[in-house]
C-alpha cells in the first residue's frame, strides 16, 4: 500500500494516475485541509473536492477546481443581492458544500462525509482528509495576516508572503485513516505529489506525529512542483521567492531534505541532479508535466516503480 500526500490541482492529477494503477486497498490518498474554510455558512474543502471531482471525472479542465459544465445561477443571484461574490461557487459545486455542511451539522466527521460523497459519485479511491479537526492555513503578508482563501482567491496571491502559519495543526489529530495508513504493516512507501510544499504538504506534515512518521518511512518519493524555475500552476514560485528560497527543483530538494529519499525532477532540470544528490537524496529524471491522462498514468507508474524498487 502506498500513501499519497496531496493538495491542489497538481496533487489531484498525480492521484488520478495513481488511482488508475493501484486498487483502492493499495492506495491511501491523504489530502490537505488547511485550505478549508467556512463561507456563507458552508463547510468548504477545496483540496478534497479537487481530488474528488478529478477522480469522479467531473473536474473543470480549465480551472482544475470546481466542476466542468457548471452553471452560475446561484452566484449571479447572490451578487444581485449584494452578497460576497469573490469566492465562486458553481451550482453543482454548491450542492457538495450544502450536503457536506448538512452531514457535518449532524455530527458526521469530515472523513465519513468524504467517504459518502465519493460513494455517491462512484469514486472507489476515497480521498482521506488529513484531519477531522480544523487546521487553517494563514498567511502573513506585507499588508496583514490573511486567511488562506482571502489571500489566494480574494487577493489573488498579490500581497508578498512573509510567513505562513497552520493554525490549529499542533492540537489537531491526524485522521484515524491517515494514522492507520502510516502505521500499516502493508505500507510500501510514500508519494508526495507535485503540490505546493508550503501550502499543501506542510499542513499535513505539521500534524502531530506525521512528520516523524514520514521521516521513519522509506522510501519517500516526491515529485518536484517546480519545473524550469517555474511552478506548473499556482503561487509556489512566487512564495518561494518571497520567502528567500531558490525557485528551482534544488530549492524543493532543500525543503524536503531529511524527509525524501527520491526526488523526481523534470528533464529540463537534469543539470540540478548532482546538487540534489549532494543533499543525500536520489534525483530521478523524467517528464513531470501532466498535460494528458496518459501523462498522469505514466508519471504515477514511475512513482510506484520507484517506491517498489525500495530504498535509494
Ligand atoms: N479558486 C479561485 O481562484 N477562485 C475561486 O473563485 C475559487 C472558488 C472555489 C470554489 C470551490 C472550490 O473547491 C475551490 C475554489 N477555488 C477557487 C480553488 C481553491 O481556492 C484553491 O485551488 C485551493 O484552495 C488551492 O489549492
Amino acid at each position: 500500500m502506498i500513501v499519497a500526500l496531496a493538495g491542489g490541482v497538481g496533487g489531484a492529477k498525480l492521484v488520478q494516475g495513481l488511482a488508475h494503477i493501484l486498487e483502492p486497498q493499495e492506495l491511501s490518498i491523504a489530502v490537505n485541509t488547511g485550505d478549508d474554510f467556512e463561507h456563507l455558512g458552508l463547510q468548504i474543502s477545496p483540496d478534497l473536492d479537487t481530488v474528488l471531482y478529478t477522480l469522479a471525472r467531473l473536474a473543470n479542465p480549465v480551472t482544475g477546481w470546481g466542476q466542468a459544465n457548471e452553471t452560475w445561477s446561484f452566484m449571479q443571484a447572490l451578487e444581485k443581492l449584494g452578497g460576497p461574490a469573490w469566492f465562486k461557487l458553481g451550482d453543482r459545486d454548491l450542492a457538495t458544500h450544502v450536503e457536506r455542511t448538512r452531514q457535518m451539522a449532524l455530527g458526521e466527521p469530515l472523513t465519513d462525509v468524504m467517504r459518502d460523497l465519493a460513494e455517491r459519485l462512484g469514486v472507489r479511491h476515497v480521498p482521506i482528509p488529513m484531519s477531522n479537526d480544523p487546521v487553517r492555513t494563514r498567511v502573513r503578508t506585507d499588508a496583514a495576516w490573511l486567511d488562506f482563501q482571502e489571500y489566494f482567491v480574494r487577493e489573488q496571491c498579490r500581497p508578498a508572503v512573509l510567513e505562513i502559519d497552520y493554525a490549529g495543526a499542533e492540537s489537531a489529530e491526524p485522521s484515524m485513516e491517515l494514522a492507520r495508513a502510516l502505521d500499516s504493516p502493508a505500507l510500501e512507501g510514500i508519494v508526495i505529489c507535485p503540490s505546493n510544499p508550503y501550502l499543501s504538504v506542510a499542513p499535513i506534515l505539521a500534524l502531530p506525529g506525521v512528520r516523524d512518521a514520514v521521516e521513519r518511512i522509506h522510501p519517500v518519493v516526491a515529485v518536484s512542483p517546480i519545473v524550469g524555475g517555474e511552478a506548473i500552476k499556482g503561487p509556489a514560485a512566487k512564495i518561494m521567492l518571497e520567502l528567500g528560497v531558490e525557485v528551482s527543483a534544488l530549492g524543493i530538494a532543500r525543503y524536503y531534505e531529511g524527509l525524501v529519499d527520491i526526488l523526481v525532477i523534470d528533464r529540463v532540470d537534469s543539470a540540478l541532479a548532482p546538487a540534489i544528490e549532494a543533499l543525500g537524496m536520489r534525483a530521478e529524471i523524467t517528464d513531470t508535466i501532466m498535460r494528458s491522462n496518459a501523462d498522469r498514468i505514466r508519471l504515477a507508474g514511475d512513482c510506484v516503480a520507484l517506491v517498489r524498487q525500495g530504498k535509494p
